[in-house]
Order: C-alpha cells, then structure tokens, then sequence
C-alpha cells in the first residue's frame, strides 16, 4: 500500500515526466513531500500562471503534456489563465491542482474554490479524484486525453484527504474510454476528392495552421508544397512553417497579416486549410471565401469543420497521417502563373518595406527582428509575447527554428515563462523571448525562476514606452484619444537585469543594433535586450 500522493508521483514516473513546474500550498503538500526524492525535477515559478505557461513552452518542444501544479483556491485562481490560453492554443497539458477535503467539499472552507467547475468551459477534460484507488487510472486517462486527438489541457483536482490515503497502486497499461476514439486516418474517398481538386485547381493555395506542428506534420506539409508547388500561407499558429525566403511560400494571414497573404487567399478557387481553425482573426470575413473557392479543411476536430468557414471537402483526420495519405496518391497541380503572380506581389511588399522612412526614434522594429533572426543561431526556439511586439515578430520571423506564440488566447506574459519550459525540452536550443514592456511587466517576476533553476535564456523588450497594440486601435479606431496606455513609471530595466544578476544591453539607435545582438548572442548566460520602438510606430 502507498499513499495517495506517493500514486500521483509513481504516475508522473510512469508517464516518463522529467520535469513539473509548480507552486505549493497546503492542500498539495502531501504530494510535493512525495515528489522529494523521486528524481523527477520540480521548477518553482514565481506566480501558478508562469507554470501553466512553463508547461505549455515544455510541451510545445517536447511533443509531450506538460505538468502544471498549485494548490487550492488562489493557486489553482492564478493556473486558470495559462490552463486557458493552452485551450485555445491546443496544447496538452496536465494541471494538478490540491483541493480541500472531500468532506469539506461545497462549505467555502479556506481556500476552496470549485476548480472543476470553473475551468470544466477551457479544458478538454477534468476530473475530481474522490479516491486514491482512482489515481493510476485518473492519470493514465488523462495524460492520454491531453495528448490524442485534438490536443489540450486535463486537469485533475486532488483533495488533500485522497492524497493522504492508502491505496493498492495499479498503473493501467492501456486505456479504454467509451466514446473517445480520436480518428487519425483521413477517410480514403475525401482524400482522392482533395487530389481530384489539386488537378484541376488553377490558384490553389494552402493555409496551414499550428495543428501542423502539434502533429509534427512541417516536413510533410513542406513536401506537399514542393511536390504540387501549391502556394503556402500561414495563421499566426503556423508561423515558421516554412522558411520566410521559400519561394512558395507568401507570410500570414489576417488583419495583421501580410498583404500577399491575404490576396492569395481572397483569390485561390482552392482553398486546402490544415491544421488551421481560421479563427476571426485569420480570416474576418469567411462568407466572401465560400462564394468562390472550393474548400478543403483537414483537422483532427470534426468539431472545428465547418465551424467558421463553410467547407466543401471536410477531411478529419491527424495530419501527419492525411498528408501522407495525399502524397501516396501523388497529386499533380499546374499553377505556375498564380505562383508567378504572388511571387511578384511578394517581393513588392518587401521593397516597400525596405523604403520606409526611418522612424522618428529607435530602432523600426521589423527591421529588427529580421536583423536579429539573420543572427540566430540554427533551430534557434522564438517566442514572441502579445501586443504589436507580436505582431512585428511573427511577420518578419525568418529564422531556421520554431516560433512559438500564443494566437488563441493572446496572453500577455506568455514569452518568458513559455520560453523557460521551451528551454528546458530542449536545452541545446538558443531560446528568445520577445515581448513588450507591458507584457514583459505581466512576467517579469519569472526572472527568479531563470536565476534560480539556471534556465539561459534571452529576454527583449521591444520598448516603446506604450500599450502599443491598443495604442494603435485607439489611434485607428477611436479618433486618437489615448487612454490608459502610457507606461510611465516602468522601471529602469537594465537594473532589473542588473537586479537579477544578468547581463544586459540597450539598443536606443539603428547603429548601436549589430553590436548589441553580437553582445547577446555571444553569451552563454542568460541575457536582457531592451530596444526602443518610437511610441508611435504601427504594425501595418
Ligand atoms: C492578460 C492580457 N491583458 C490585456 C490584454 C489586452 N492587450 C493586448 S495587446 C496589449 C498591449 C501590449 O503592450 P506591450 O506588451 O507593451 O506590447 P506592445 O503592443 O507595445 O508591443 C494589451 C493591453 C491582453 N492581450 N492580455
């Protein structure tokens, strides 16, 4: 027999987890006296939202679930907002969190709150164990859940009592739930249908979306490219997909988007969307593409099919195994003069781009993400925050690594906890967060835990002295009058650096640039960016 919260550990092993991220309280402290000495390393983070972003960053490199822990009432409060932005951005994960007693569940007791409850609307799945003899099955079900099918976040809920208890560990080998059977193979007649279509397409055009990555589908997706040359844009999720010079390949898409992108989509007679579930941001108006376009929409969701776009071709299945399904039937496309077209347009956009005027102050920041991506190392790991800085990096991202992000959600302060847990998946990685200097105050208390657990990575503030990104809607939407965006009063961020113990540099003019990336690419440490934006730069 062994207790509840030694299951719960004996569980993590089980499933192989390296490394949890977490903060404790006294309704998980049985557990956490178990995971002393079991081998598996515990990151503190400095607030429960950091952790949940830690767990997404980890999963989204290790292609595994993260594990996010709290305790009861106000931790498992805080872990709401990252469980929520991993919902949104499909990524798996699974939250532990302590609750009080079994017998004082319901009477407002200290630090309870209905956790279950609460995030039952963003998670794919929840539990509330009643008693350790569930543990192992608990567990098995819902790292499976998280990880199969459409991805996404699993929470258990643990009273402190179960913890406590004995119990007659079991471990199941398999699972079986009733009604859960995510389909992973396209239906063969919709696959043939889809290459039937590629044939006869004269502007196809495919829009691939962050289930690309989730089903670790780049490679395949890119061959697909290549092989029909059928032109490739991409959502916000699918940033660096394929690289920013690949001939075929035209930027994002949506209101923030490149203008190729969104030419090529408003005029393609066949639209193949994968992995993508065109939220509104993507693509505003989805009734204009459903008049003229014949469109494919691949997903592991059925339930994402025709949600937000009419689709003509509806495809469920994973979307590693449909491409190969499609590669197999060796689909041919003839559209070179729609390729020569976007072709054009693109490099027009990026002529236009390079005669800017020069800002009025700082460095014009597309330009300096592309000047920083050109210095990054090989499959270097980006991960841009939210706000213009968002933005600028996700439309000028042009390195050979992965860009992470959150598109669903967009939760300021995501960067550098999520960069901290990409770090650790994979350590031989360079890996930068991007942020603003409102989203990098919504984190910054997580440069404590890059100190303490000795997590390199490099952090930039794209400083503009301004809520940008609303900002600019107020300047476009709302006749200019500026509310509740000035950030003075922000601290001098080189002695937060200095605070912390890391090194850091400040770019405040185009010619100080070069250098100062020389300066943070040749540390090995951890390492503090700021650049000044001038305030009244725009993200078109
Ligand atoms: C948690 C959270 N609160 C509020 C917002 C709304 N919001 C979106 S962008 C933005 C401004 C971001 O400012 P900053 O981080 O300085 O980046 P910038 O836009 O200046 O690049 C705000 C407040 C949000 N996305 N997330």
């Amino acid at each position: 027999m062994i207790s509840g919260a030694q299951a719960m550990v004996q569980c993590l092993k089980e499933q192989g987890v390296p490394v949890v991220f977490g903060y404790p309280g006294a309704t998980i402290a049985p557990f956490y006296d178990k995971l002393l000495g079991s081998g598996i390393r515990h990151v503190l983070t400095r607030t429960e939202q950091g952790a949940g972003h830690a767990a997404s960053g980890y999963a989204r490199l290790s292609g595994s679930p993260g594990v996010c822990i709290s305790t009861s009432g106000p931790g498992a409060t805080n872990l709401f907002t990252a469980i929520a932005t991993a919902y949104s951005d499909s990524i798996p994960l699974v939250a532990i969190t302590g609750q009080v007693a079994t017998w004082q569940l319901g009477r407002d007791v200290f630090q309870e709150v209905d956790t279950t409850g609460a995030v039952e609307p963003f998670t794919k799945y929840t539990y509330l164990v009643k008693s350790a003899d569930d543990i192992g099955r608990v567990f098995r079900e819902a790292f499976h859940i998280a990880s199969t099918g459409r991805k996404g976040p699993v929470l258990i809920d643990v009273p402190v009592d179960v913890q406590q208890a004995m119990t007659e560990f079991v471990y199941p080998e398999s699972v079986s739930i009733r009604g859960y059977k995510p389909r992973t193979q396209g239906h063969p007649l919709q696959v043939r249908k889809v290459a039937e279509a590629i044939r006869t397409a004269q502007r196809p055009l495919i829009c691939g979306g962050g289930g690309i990555f989730l089903s670790e589908a780049q490679e395949l997706v890119g061959r697909l490219c290549e092989q029909t040359g059928i032109p490739v844009v991409s959502t916000l999720m699918g940033v660096g997909l394929m690289p920013q010079e690949h001939p075929l390949y035209f930027g994002m898409l949506g209101q923030s988007g490149t203008k190729t992108a969104n030419t090529a989509i408003r005029e393609s007679d066949l639209l193949i969307l994968v992995g993508a579930r065109v939220g509104d941001r993507a693509i505003t108006r989805p009734d204009k593409l459903q008049s003229h376009a014949t469109i494919v929409h691949i997903d592991i969701d059925s339930a994402e099919i025709g949600k937000n776009v009419g689709t003509t071709i509806p495809l469920v299945g994973d979307v590693t195994q449909v491409v190969e399904q499609l590669l197999a039937l060796e689909p041919v496309s003839d559209c070179k003069p729609w390729q020569e077209r976007l072709g054009e347009m693109k490099k027009q956009e990026s002529e236009a781009r390079q005669s800017r005027p020069a800002p009025k102050s700082g460095v014009e920041p597309s330009a300096f993400v592309r000047a920083l991506c050109k210095k990054l190392p090989e499959n270097a790991v980006y991960v841009a925050d939210v706000g213009q800085n968002q933005i600028w990096s996700a439309k000028n991202f042009c390195g050979s690594g992965r860009f992470l992000t959150t598109g669903g959600m967009g939760t300021m302060g995501y960067s550098i906890p999520a960069a901290l847990g990409a770090k650790l998946a994979a350590f031989d990685r360079m890996t930068i967060a991007v942020c603003g200097d409102g989203s990098f105050q919504m984190s910054m208390n997580e440069l404590a835990t890059m100190c303490q657990h000795d997590i390199p990575i490099k952090v930039i503030i794209l400083r503009n002295g301004k809520l940008g990104m609303v900002r600019e809607i107020q300047s476009r939407a709302y006749g200019g009058r500026e509310i509740a965006v000035e950030l003075s009063g922000s601290p001098d961020f080189g002695k937060i650096a200095e605070a912390y113990g890391i090194a850091h540099a400040s770019v405040e003019r185009p010619e100080e640039l070069e250098a100062a990336l020389e300066q943070m690419l040749q540390n090995d440490s951890a390492f503090l960016l700021e650049c000044a934006v001038d305030p009244e730069e725009g993200t078109a």
